[in-house]
């Protein structure tokens, strides 16, 4: 049975023993996302901190929701998928692609627990809720790290769910970094904005886990997250309509925040950690969405999520939904390609493929490079199909062994970038213009006969040999 909410992915992860509760009092100035981060890299349980200086009890902050779980850091985003625990990340995407391809609408239903509290007007007050000030390095609060944004096309009846950071201003505004390539922040700038119109924005915080991960998954426009998250879960999303605008929101959703864009506004952003594993954007001016409304659950839980160096406790299920995306697109135009991995740092696209003919990489990486998922992504890496596109030392071996300097490194100049483009200068950070390269880590084409042979236990013994020194191991003395 899918989750009907965050609280039942909860009880699951604690029944799993995947989730830790935090009784101690915590700041949620910067000693919390210390604690978050720290938690992280040692590949804790998920954190729910029930005590928040300065809160109400009945406020908690819940962390590290899909981060790196033990023994498989892919654990907990395969609980939030319901899938075995200790599935491999090739075998994750392939499962995410199979379920991408089979959306399940949404259905509408009258009312939610998301309505328990409504609270309006001159009561509309942010700083009721435990935003963290996650680190020194980041200029503020920040009250969206693990949500979903709502925005509907004013010419069709798209609607776009995206996961966009919001840095808390004030009781009534957060700011909102858009980078114009992904598809809330365009029909801000190319629709809204330029016909002068306020932007209706609703956004959703603590979901199902499914929501959230429709929110990041770098699916192609005009194709809905809502029914993603359907076809993620198997089960339709139940979506109620919000008090001051005709969006639809997730009905057990903890928090609901309703309100506008309005054109031209402007508010300095930033900076904040980022997936690359820096803080690049110093604080530069962004959309503002003004909060008109606040819905939520009695006792809301928060969700928190803190990028960073990877891995952060998104890495990994970040690049999954990516590699699926790219998986569904890359086969719907029938390109021939073993699997797909992003790397955790979401800065490169890994595709393990036969060449099936002189110059596929250039196909490869030209149809990467049109999709959504390839906007953003200025490094590919084309290995073999005999390389695990997750295991980092692999792709480097194939990357130092295979790529000829001359040969194999195609360039591109003036490639689309995004201002948190760690290589990038201040000049084409500003004009989001930056640089791609290709590297081919495949044999050529040509070498098909002739090409080096690798040697490991699967291709430099025979059948008979490996059957052979496998049927006696225990004998041996091995376990
Ligand atoms: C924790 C987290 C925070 C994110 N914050 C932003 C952000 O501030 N701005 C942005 O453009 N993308 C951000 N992303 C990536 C987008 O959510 C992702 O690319 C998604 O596909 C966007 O939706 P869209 O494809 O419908 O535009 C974030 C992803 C994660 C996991
Ligand atoms: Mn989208």
């Amino acid at each position: 049975m899918p989750f009907a909410d965050l609280r039942e992915y909860i009880q699951s992860l604690e029944a799993a023993g995947e989730l830790k509760r935090i009784r101690a009092e915590v700041d949620w100035n910067l000693e919390l996302g210390g604690i978050m981060r720290r938690a992280n890299d040692l590949r804790e349980p998920a954190l729910l901190f029930e005590n928040i200086k300065g809160y109400p009890s009945g406020c908690p902050v819940l962390a590290n929701i899909v981060g790196a779980s033990k023994p498989n850091v892919f654990g907990r985003v395969c609980r939030a998928l319901e899938m075995p625990p200790d599935t491999p990340g090739t075998q994750i995407v392939e499962e995410m692609a199979r379920r991408f391809s089979n959306p399940i609408e949404p259905v509408v239903v009258g009312n939610g627990p998301c309505k328990e509290n409504i609270i309006m007007g001159a009561d509309v007050d942010l700083l009721k809720f435990p935003s963290p000030h996650l680190r020194q390095l980041d200029g503020g609060r920040y009250f969206g790290t693990w949500h979903t944004n709502i925005i509907k096309d004013p010419d069709s009846a798209w609607v776009n769910w995206g996961m966009y950071r919001h840095m808390l201003q004030d009781k009534t505004s957060i700011s909102w970094l858009a980078n114009p390539g992904q598809h809330g922040p365009g029909l801000y700038y190319q629709k809204y904005e330029a016909r002068g119109m306020p932007m209706p924005m609703s956004v959703a915080i603590g979901t199902d886990p499914v929501v959230a991960l429709s929110s990041i998954s770098l699916v192609t426009s005009h194709y809905s997250e809502a029914a993603l998250a359907g076809g993620m879960r198997g089960r339709p999303v139940e979506l109620v309509k919000c008090e001051t605008n005709d969006l639809l929101v997730p009905a057990t959703a903890e928090i609901i925040l309703e309100g506008v864009v309005l054109p031209h506004e402007r508010k300095l952003e930033g900076p904040f950690g980022e997936y690359t594993g820096y803080r690049k954007s110093d604080h530069s001016p962004h959309p503002v969405f003004r909060v008109n409304c606040i819905t939520h659950r009695n006792n809301p839980l928060f969700p928190v999520s803190s990028p960073g160096k990877p891995f952060d406790d998104t890495t990994f299920v970040y690049a999954l939904c990516g590699s699926a995306a790219l998986t569904l697109e890359l086969r719907k135009l029938g390109l021939p390609f073993r699997s797909i991995y992003l790397t955790n740092s979401m800065m490169a696209v890994v595709i393990s493929a036969s060449e099936v003919y002189p110059g596929y990489v250039h196909t490869l990486s030209s149809a990467i490079w049109g999709t959504k998922v390839g906007i953003y992504r200025p490094t590919i890496i084309v290995v073999g199909e005999d390389v695990d596109v997750t295991n980092s030392d692999e792709i480097l071996w194939a990357l130092t062994t295979r790529v000829h300097p001359v040969r194999d490194i195609h360039v591109k100049a003036r490639a689309p970038s995004n201002a948190l483009f760690p290589f990038i200068s201040s000049e084409e950070q500003e004009a989001f213009s930056g640089a791609a390269v290709c590297y081919d880590a495949t044999f050529p084409f040509e070498w098909k006969d002739t090409a080096p042979k690798v040697v490991d236990f699967q291709r430099a013994f025979s059948k008979d040999t490996q059957h052979l020194v496998l049927s006696r191991w225990k004998e041996y003395g091995f376990e």
